[in-house]
């Protein structure tokens, strides 16, 4: 029978494969089979201590193995998972862990501090379970969480295709985040149809170093590792030295990630050239890029260095995986391909869409948003109704915020948003978040916060600030300050100007693109 949730894909390959290696982490290396027992032990303690179908569990820890344990043993439980970016700050943080309603956190020595602060102030938390990274340590941890019903037997998976799997966070225009709801099934009929796309197999080996807490690292990195049986390196964090390393002398066949590491990769490889080393892959067969647009150029010197056309995708926490361009056929520089399998695609015109202060957002030339339907996306935004109403047309299509453009080959070229979105590094930052919290600093009249061009980060932050004269003194170094204290430190602002007025039309409209040509000629 196949698979119904993400817990079976384990229970299934362990059943069939036992000794297949399933995962690889600083030097230890699970199996199937001991994996899937970790997993059974944790459920089993979640089932005791009184985790119930619906309940919501959220993971606040770094990479490890604790990690991908305790996210499978929720599931396995019928409870719904939140992931927590690790950078988030306390403001971020309780406001996840209050919307989601969640009853459990699992954190990690880095973070139970902060879990312990935002605790207090967040009555759902029945408990906090604080692991160390390495399974055969935290049996210990999950043990002590209850006392034991003395069944052995690992509970019952009470989860299935309809089930809610995630509540995955994702910035909203007003600020604050939303959570999209993803059902096992999404997950599961996205990570079959990425796996057919790029012919994903059991022999397959991904090295995986994005964070777990997105749809990138999780969704598409690990769920796709699961759906096929295959295997999975997984680092803490991106390091290019020790990627390219991994790339150049290991196992893996498979490398995904976010624009700005394969820049990066290629100034490691630089730097490595110049020292007479190799520069070839050992196995890879598919270098994947997403989550950002992805440069012509680095596009092309990947392939000249590296000998690898990266193959550029498409998609969003809402809907997962939505558009890649062919594992056989040409991959278009510039463009995020066709759509997957199941995933329908239309171009909607707009004029001009609303933006998140209620003005119209300049939605220039001839582009047209981009509306999906498929089995992966999103039936709505967690206890947020009008959110939902206002991300759906009355006929069941989702709007993505995306403009776009489709070529005589039906390949999809991303011209645009209809959203005031920064993306950074492949993080997310809302300019709305950002002007609120330079706005409270004393000393700030009034803020404006765009995107800038980064070389490194595709976009990077960047603020202009109207001081009041009567207020204290402020300088560019107080408001990093100020942001890092309040936000996670890639949404403060790297470029700052300090500036008399905000350029404004007629109306005492905000004109974002003055603002930027300003910034741009900051020093
Ligand atoms: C880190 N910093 C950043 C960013 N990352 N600043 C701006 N933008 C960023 N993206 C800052 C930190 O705040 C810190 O500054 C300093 O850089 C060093 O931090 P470190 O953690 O060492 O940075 P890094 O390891 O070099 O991180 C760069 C990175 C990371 C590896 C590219 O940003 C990353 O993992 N990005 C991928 C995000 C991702 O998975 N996105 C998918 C979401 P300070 O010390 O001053 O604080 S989109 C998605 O899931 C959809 C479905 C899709 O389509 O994929
Ligand atoms: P998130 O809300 O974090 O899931 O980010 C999703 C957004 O990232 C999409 O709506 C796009 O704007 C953007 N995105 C994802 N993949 C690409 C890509 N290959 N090229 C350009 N933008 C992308």
């Amino acid at each position: 029978m196949t698979p119904s949730s993400l817990p079976h894909l384990l229970i299934d390959a362990a059943a069939r494969h036992p000794a297949r290696r399933f995962l690889s982490f600083e030097g230890n290396a699970y199996s199937y089979a001991s994996f899937a027992e970790h997993v059974g032990a944790a459920a089993a303690a979640l089932r005791d201590w009184g985790l119930c179908p619906g309940d919501r569990v959220a993971l606040y820890l770094g990479n490890t193995p604790s990690y991908l344990v305790a996210y499978l043993a929720a599931l396995w439980c019928g409870a719904a998972v939140v992931p927590a970016n690790t950078r988030y700050r306390e403001a971020e943080l309780q406001h996840l862990l209050h919307d989601a309603e969640v009853r459990l956190v699992v954190t990690d020595g880095e973070g139970d501090a902060l879990v312990a602060t935002v605790r207090t102030a967040t009555p759902s938390i029945d408990a906090v379970v604080t692991l160390t990274g390495a399974p055969d340590e935290d049996r210990r941890i999950w043990a002590g969480l209850a006392p034991s019903e003395g069944d052995p037997r690992p509970p019952a998976v009470a989860a299935g295709n309809d089930t809610l799997a995630l509540i995955a966070y994702t910035s909203g225009t007003t600020g604050k985040s939303k959570g999209a709801m993803l059902t096992h099934g999404n997950l599961l009929a996205n990570a079959r149809a990425v796996g057919r796309a790029w012919r994903w197999a059991a022999e397959d080996h991904l090295l995986l170093t994005l964070p777990l807490f997105h749809i990138h690292g999780l969704g598409v990195g690990f769920h796709g590792t699961l759906a096929h049986g295959a295997a999975l390196t997984l680092h803490r964090r991106f390091d290019a030295t020790a990627v390219l390393e991994a790339l150049e002398n290991g196992p893996a066949t498979l490398f995904f990630g976010v624009p700005t590491m394969y820049g990066r990769l290629l100034n490691e490889a630089g730097e490595r050239a110049r020292r007479g080393a190799g520069r070839r892959f050992a196995r890879v067969r598919l270098l994947v890029s997403g989550s950002a647009p992805l440069a012509a150029d680095t596009l092309e010197r990947v392939e000249h260095v590296f000998g690898q056309r990266i193959l550029e995708r498409y998609g969003m926490t809402e809907t997962v995986m939505l558009t890649g361009n062919p594992y056989d056929g040409p991959r278009k520089a510039g463009t995020v391909g066709l759509p997957f399998d199941g995933v329908e695609l239309r171009l909607v015109a707009v004029t001009a869409t609303a933006g998140p202060d209620g003005g119209a957002v300049d939605t220039s030339g001839a582009a047209a948003e981009v509306q999906v339907r498929g089995p992966s996306v999103t039936s709505g935004y967690w206890k947020d109704a009008d959110a939902t109403a206002a991300s759906f047309t009355p006929d069941g299509w989702f709007r993505t915020g995306d403009l776009g453009v489709l070529d005589a080959d039906g390949y999809l070229t991303l011209s645009g948003r209809a959203r005031e979105l920064i993306i950074s590094g492949g993080f997310n930052v809302y300019p709305r978040e950002v002007e609120e919290a330079v706005a409270s600093l004393p000393g700030v009249r009034e803020v404006a916060v765009v995107g800038l061009p980064d070389p490194d980060l595709g976009e990077r932050v960047a603020a202009a600030i109207v001081v009041a004269p009567e207020g204290p003194a402020v300088d560019a170094e107080g408001v990093v300050a100020h942001c890092q204290l309040q936000l996670a430190g890639f949404k403060a602002p790297r470029t700052i100007a300090f500036v008399e007025e905000l350029p404004r039309n007629a109306m005492g409209k905000l004109l974002r693109q003055a603002v930027r040509d300003r910034l741009l000629e900051a020093p």
